[in-house]
């Protein structure tokens, strides 16, 4: 797959948190980075997201008597999984990878900030209505398909290719620059959400430039 100058690689949460070590470890979260470097030359445009929580974000177990955290509770907007305290704005797990090496990427977009409500999606809270901006920065900057990659499959990097698609954007996920967190069949379940909307899946080997 040839990539083009209206083409973006969003790379998705690299954070200390998602790592080996961190507050909520993604297994081999690390291992992205490297595959990240490979596929980033295929780029000419790059951009970087993080999660960035406000400490007692009601996305944590921690704010929810009686839960812990992988457990799932009705909210208003959708059934949401509790997380262990990740990603506190200012801390060092909520710092991006000291590995990640990528000073060409032009935007580093911050979500998750709202306390009532968790931000998986680039481009959508998980209301699915509250925009991050992301759309419009795409727009006004002609950037009109999408790639994804980094942490964590089966939520941010997947939420973020299902609402690219949903704003009617190609939306390409490089699947071996990803790891995932597979809870409560998490990964079946947003792979089947891929194929209802057309997500493409790719591995880096087939990007060309
Ligand atoms: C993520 C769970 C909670 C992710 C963020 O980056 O996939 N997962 N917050
Ligand atoms: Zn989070």
């Amino acid at each position: 797959m040839r990539t083009t100058a209206q083409d973006v690689l969003i790379v998705i949460d690299v954070q200390n948190d998602f790592c080996p070590g961190g507050a909520l470890t993604v297994a081999h979260g690390d291992a992205v980075v490297e595959a990240i470097h490979g596929i980033a030359p295929k780029f000419e445009h790059i951009i970087l997201t993080q999660d960035w929580h406000t400490p007692g974000h009601s996305s944590f177990a921690s704010s929810h008597p009686g839960k812990k955290p992988y457990d799932q509770i009705e909210l208003s907007y959708r059934r949401q999984t509790l997380w262990p305290d990740h990603c506190i704005q200012g801390t060092p797990g909520a710092e991006l990878h000291p590995a990640l090496h990528l000073p060409q990427a032009e935007l580093i977009l911050r979500k998750g900030f709202r306390p009532h409500i968790d931000s998986y999606s680039a481009f959508f809270e998980n209301d699915r209505v509250t925009a991050t901006g992301l759309a419009g920065y795409l727009r006004e900057r002609n950037l009109t398909r999408v790639f994804v990659a980094g942490l964590a499959y089966d939520f941010c990097v997947g939420y973020t290719a299902l609402d690219a698609r949903r704003l009617r954007l190609p939306a390409v996920v490089v699947r071996d620059a990803c790891r995932a967190i597979d809870v409560n069949g998490s990964v079946a379940q947003i792979e089947a959400e891929f194929n209802g909307v057309g997500v493409a899946l790719i591995e880096a080997a087939e990007l060309s430039r």
